[in-house]
Parts: C-alpha cells; sequence; structure tokens
C-alpha cells in the first residue's frame, strides 16, 4: 500500500505542473491559444522576409495553421481589429514554384482557393475580411502575425 500512494504522488505532481505551464503563459502582447502564443504586428510596414526575421528575433515565426479551429479563432480576432487588407503568414512557395511551406518547418496544405502566382508572388498573406488565403507580393508592407510555441516562454522566463 504504501509503495502504492508513493507512486501516484510521483506521477501526478509532474502532470500537474505542465498543465499550469502550458495552460496560460505567454508573454505580454501574445494570445494563448491551445499550446501556441500568437501575436499581431497591426503596423503595416515590413516585407515578409522582413516580418518573418521580427517572428524569429523573438523565437517565433510568422504563423502557421493547422486546423480548422486555429484559424477560426485568429479570423475572428483579425476581424475584430482590422488593419489593412491583409496579414503576413508564414507560407511561401520561393524555394520550389507551387511547392507551399511554413517558415516554422511543419506540414503546409493550402486551404480551398487557388494561389495564382500572379506575377511571380510567392509569400502568403491572409484577407482580413474572409480569411481567404492569397498568394502575394513578398515586396508588399503589411502586418503580420508571429506564433511560437507556449512552452517555450516559459522554460525561459519562469
Ligand atoms: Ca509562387
Ligand atoms: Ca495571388
Amino acid at each position: 500500500p504504501h509503495f502504492t500512494s508513493f507512486s501516484l504522488f510521483i506521477i501526478v505532481l509532474p502532470v500537474t505542473v505542465v498543465l499550469f505551464t502550458s495552460d496560460g503563459h505567454c508573454d505580454r502582447g501574445y494570445l494563448l491559444y491551445k499550446d501556441s502564443c500568437y501575436h499581431f504586428e497591426t503596423e503595416q510596414v515590413k516585407n515578409w522576409q522582413d516580418a518573418e526575421a521580427d517572428c524569429v528575433k523573438e523565437q517565433g515565426h510568422l504563423v502557421s495553421f493547422h486546423s480548422e479551429e486555429e484559424l477560426s479563432f485568429l479570423t475572428g480576432l483579425i476581424q475584430q481589429a482590422p488593419t489593412g487588407i491583409s496579414l503576413w503568414m508564414g507560407g511561401h512557395d520561393s524555394i520550389t514554384e507551387g511547392g507551399w511551406e511554413w517558415t516554422d518547418g511543419s506540414p503546409f496544405v493550402f486551404p480551398a482557393g487557388n494561389p495564382d502566382d500572379y506575377f511571380g508572388e510567392d509569400c502568403l498573406s491572409i484577407l482580413i475580411n474572409d480569411g481567404y488565403w492569397n498568394d502575394d507580393n513578398c515586396q508588399n508592407k503589411r502586418g503580420y502575425i508571429c506564433k511560437r510555441r507556449g512552452e517555450e516562454c516559459c522554460l525561459k522566463c519562469c
């Protein structure tokens, strides 16, 4: 009996700690959703490459999306505080035309709607009014969304 309760104690304690750190810990200026932190930069001052560089400086990348829920969480927020036509996301096909990838290295699936590569557009933006994804001219100055893992900020800061 002693052995059993002791084992239980060891198992339960780390689980509790993990839940606390991943639940609600983003740095100031970031929004938490699931286990990621998101930052909206609404000033339209950066081309795609500079926007990505700014996210990397903050230990993240331009945003990637991996579920309908994650996307609608963010499009809901974007529509509450609209700035400009669209915001940069982390997708690009600058290495292979049509070979879309995320700057954070996660698997990319282009949703319904066709990127048109209009005059060689290689960088992904999301339209604010309808959440439609567009391949865009990388040199356009836009606002952007950075994303990083929630845990990374906690291990560093706490
Ligand atoms: Ca392209
Ligand atoms: Ca386009």
